[in-house]
């Protein structure tokens, strides 16, 4: 894969859509005809470019680009279309998700079915009624439970938990951040999950737990500075819900900073 090459560009007016999100920002098309863009879509994606002469034209596919699979953060896909006026070009995202926690992260609860807790795991289980607590504020770009007392904190794409191991004069006290996913029908949906830990300087990594109706559905360990991508499958019924809880494992939290994503798709 060769990277854009801005030297080549030529005056051609270039426009990105997709069916919801937008993860999909188109950079240059090249003299040679080569179009590269941008997908911050971490999962397997299916995409069709199109294009159009003239703003009031249809849309047309580009033969042989009607079902591209891309999985990279960057790509460039040949087209030679070197010599052929086209001026407005478009990638479609055919297989969008359900629900992105990094593209519909809020500040408010419970939007687009998104919500953000934190779980005190000494005191209660994932199926008891006082597991889940909505984190009480949103500082700048996260929500906290109080970033005096605790690192504990879920923002659009890292969270903290907080430890009886612990630093910086913070509490003594277990808190794992829960991002909370409720379906708005029944189905059967794919749910890819991507994790990191961010701070690879120490600490003895985390655990994701996942849950389903309070049921554990996975379980996945991250060494200091591991990561991991794994998909899972659920039936859900219409307002079940799925928690992401951030275990700091043995409730040690040093250098815990860790960077995750869902995304939901229907199946
Ligand atoms: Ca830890
Ligand atoms: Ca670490």
């Amino acid at each position: 894969m060769r990277p854009a090459c801005l030297g080549l560009l030529v005056s051609a007016i270039l426009a990105a859509v997709t069916a919801r999100s937008e993860p999909i920002q188109i950079l240059s098309l090249s003299k040679s005809g080569d179009l590269a863009w941008v997908n911050t879509n971490f999962a397997a994606g299916t995409y069709r470019v199109e294009f159009k002469h003239e703003l009031t034209d249809n849309w047309q596919t580009v033969p042989g680009l009607e079902s591209v699979v891309g999985t990279s953060s960057a790509t460039e896909v040949p087209m030679n279309l070197q010599g052929i006026d086209h001026r407005f070009f478009r990638v479609l995202w055919l297989d969008a998700p359900l629900a992105d926690s990094y593209n519909e992260f809020s500040d408010v609860q419970g939007k687009t079915g998104w919500q953000y807790g934190y779980a005190l795991p000494a005191s209660a289980g994932p199926t008891s009624p006082i597991w889940f607590n909505l984190f009480p504020s949103y500082s700048v770009d996260r929500w906290v439970v109080d970033e005096n007392l605790f690192w504990t904190f879920l923002g659009r794409d890292t969270m903290h938990p907080n430890g009886t191991v612990t630093s910086g004069g913070k509490q003594a006290v277990e808190q794992w951040p829960v991002l909370r996913w409720t379906a708005s029908s029944e189905g059967s949906i794919r749910v890819a999950v991507s994790i990191k830990d961010l701070n690879a300087n120490g600490g003895n990594g985390v655990i994701l737990h996942v849950f389903h109706q309070g049921a554990e559905v996975k379980t996945e360990t991250l060494v200091n500075g591991g990561e991991s991508n794994f998909e899972l499958n659920v039936v859900v019924a219409a307002d079940d819900h799925l928690d992401f809880a951030l275990d700091p494992n043995e409730s040690d939290d040093l250098s815990d900073v860790t960077q995750y994503r869902v995304l939901i798709y229907p199946q």
